[in-house]
């Protein structure tokens, strides 16, 4: 008989890595890396939510919004739908299955429910960078983002959501030895080498 499979996707067809770390840590600009040099396909999280917010007609359009102006994690069912309609979208497409999503799970709830659901990830990829680092490239990327969380107030909440509801998550994958960790506190091209090492022995 054949395995009942339970999952959107199979795990042996379709490849995800978690991309995770504070706000600012380099997630974004790292997969822009991989993404050229691996085949992946780059899914970040907050830009889905972002773009969702700014379709007209979108009905969660407020409520993205105040929940990123806030720093606060938006309903799982949100996120969880749009990460999977993408992923469904790019294999039509012609992709090949192999995505980064970037900045997801940020909570232990969609974590178990994305794995439960969508499909299992292959592993973490978790940048660690000093908060005083964070704060500089944050406020730094604020004077020309646009983006309505690059500001103090946004920036303190951001980081506190992250310590108490984000960190919890990465510790999970690690009970599980699934954490890959990089210090994100150098320069750009520093940071790939370490990240190539990751991707060159995981056999992607
Ligand atoms: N930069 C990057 N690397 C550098 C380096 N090594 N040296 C010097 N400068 C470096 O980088 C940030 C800035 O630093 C850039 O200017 C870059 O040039 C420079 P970036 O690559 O953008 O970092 P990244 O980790 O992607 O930072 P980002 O601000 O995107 O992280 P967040 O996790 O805060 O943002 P995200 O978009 O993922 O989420 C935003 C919000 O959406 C959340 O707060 C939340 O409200 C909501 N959200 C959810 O609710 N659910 C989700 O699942 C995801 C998001
Ligand atoms: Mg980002």
């Amino acid at each position: 008989m054949a395995p009942i499979t339970t999952t959107t996707f199979d795990p042996k067809e379709v490849t995800v890595v978690f991309v995770l770390g504070g706000p600012g840590a380099g997630k974004g600009t790292q997969c822009g890396n991989i993404k050229r040099d691996y085949d992946f396909v780059h899914l970040s999280a907050g830009d889905l939510l972002r773009d969702e917010q700014k379709r007209e007609g979108s009905k969660y359009g407020e409520l993205i919004q105040s929940y990123i102006r806030d720093g606060l994690i938006v309903p799982m069912e949100v996120t969880i739908a749009l990460l999977e309609a993408a992923m469904k979208e790019s294999i039509e497409q012609g992709n090949k299955g192999r995505f980064l999503i970037d900045g997801f799970p940020r909570k232990m709830d969609q974590a178990i429910k994305f794995e439960e659901s969508v499909v299992e990830s292959k592993f973490v990829l978790y940048f660690t960078c000093s908060e005083e680092t964070l704060l500089d490239r944050l406020l730094k990327r604020g004077e020309s983002s646009g983006r309505i969380d690059d500001n103090i107030e946004s920036i303190k909440k951001r980081f506190q959501v992250f310590k108490e509801t984000s960190y919890p998550v990465i510790e999970a994958f690690e009970a599980k030895n699934k954490v890959r960790q990089i210090n994100s506190d150098k320069p750009i091209d520093d940071v790939y080498d370490d990240v190539k090492k990751i991707f060159d022995e995981a056999l992607l």
